[in-house]
């Protein structure tokens, strides 16, 4: 069970951030509302929520999942891929310090956290744009030393690997079809996307409730006979910026 969550509060300038979507500038008064949205849910979820400021030099700060992995023993801070975004760390940091022992990922590495997916004491890591083989490395090596596993996987598409496949509980990962025949998954019962609907991968399974992005039905239904308390959340601003429901926080038990 999560107890706390790390987020931080959109900035004006939030539309400065990096995005290979084509789906129009976001709309700085509607982050402002979903972000709400979000950190509302999670509070309601019985979460405590730490809002940190806004880094206006980072636009893409926001995105608090993808330079640090928190896991029940350690948090990794990470040297994210895109070099607009190194930095971003210095100020999550002091904050993750008074809740795990911090590790570091070491140039030339680079990692992203929306490309670590933990189920379990199992990691799998995503090689990615923005994630490379030292990084990863790197990072199967540091968690080893914590006593957990990794594999590797290679992203088929979007920007990171959770925007393709996340665990949702009962021993069940969401996935879109490009992956879903991965080795490392066969283990798991798979639910997969239609390929209309492959940004509903990126779904948060947080304390036996699943967090949804609004607007995909097929996967609402798929979802349902799982038996979980399902919240759909519009992340329209978000998903315009490459984001999802999972990089808008840092849970931690
Ligand atoms: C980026 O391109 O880095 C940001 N605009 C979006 C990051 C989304 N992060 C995530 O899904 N973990």
């Amino acid at each position: 069970m999560f107890t706390h969550t790390i987020t931080r509060q959109p900035g004006e300038n939030f539309a400065d951030g990096l995005t290979t979507a084509n789906l129009g500038k976001p709309s700085y008064p509607l982050i402002l509302q979903q972000h709400q949205a979000y950190c509302q849910t999670l509070l309601n979820l019985g979460l405590e929520v730490i809002t940190l400021p806004a880094e206006p030099a980072f636009p893409d700060a926001y995105f608090v999942e993808d330079p640090a992995i928190v896991t029940p023993k350690v948090a990794v801070i990470t040297r994210p891929g895109a070099p607009a975004r190194q930095g971003e760390e210095a100020t999550l940091e002091p904050v993750l310090k008074q809740y795990r022992p911090i590790a570091h990922i070491q140039a030339p590495g680079t990692v992203d956290g929306g490309d670590v997916l933990m189920v379990g004491n199992h990691f799998f890591i995503g090689l990615s744009e923005r994630t490379n083989i030292e990084g990863a490395a790197q990072l199967g090596n540091l968690l080893a030393q914590y006593g957990y596993t990794a594999e590797t996987v290679t992203v088929a598409a979007g920007l990171h690997l959770k925007s393709s496949v996340n665990y949702v509980g009962n021993d069940t990962l969401l996935v879109i079809n490009a992956l879903a025949d991965h080795p490392g998954f066969a283990q798991y019962e798979k639910i997969r996307l239609d390929p209309d609907e492959e940004y509903a991968a990126n779904t948060l399974w947080v304390n036996d409730v699943l967090l949804m992005p609004k607007g995909f039905p097929k996967t609402h239904s798929k979802l349902t006979p799982l038996g979980l308390n399902i919240i759909e959340l519009d992340v329209s601003e978000v998903r315009k910026m490459d984001g999802g429901l999972t990089c808008m926080s840092l849970r931690l038990g």
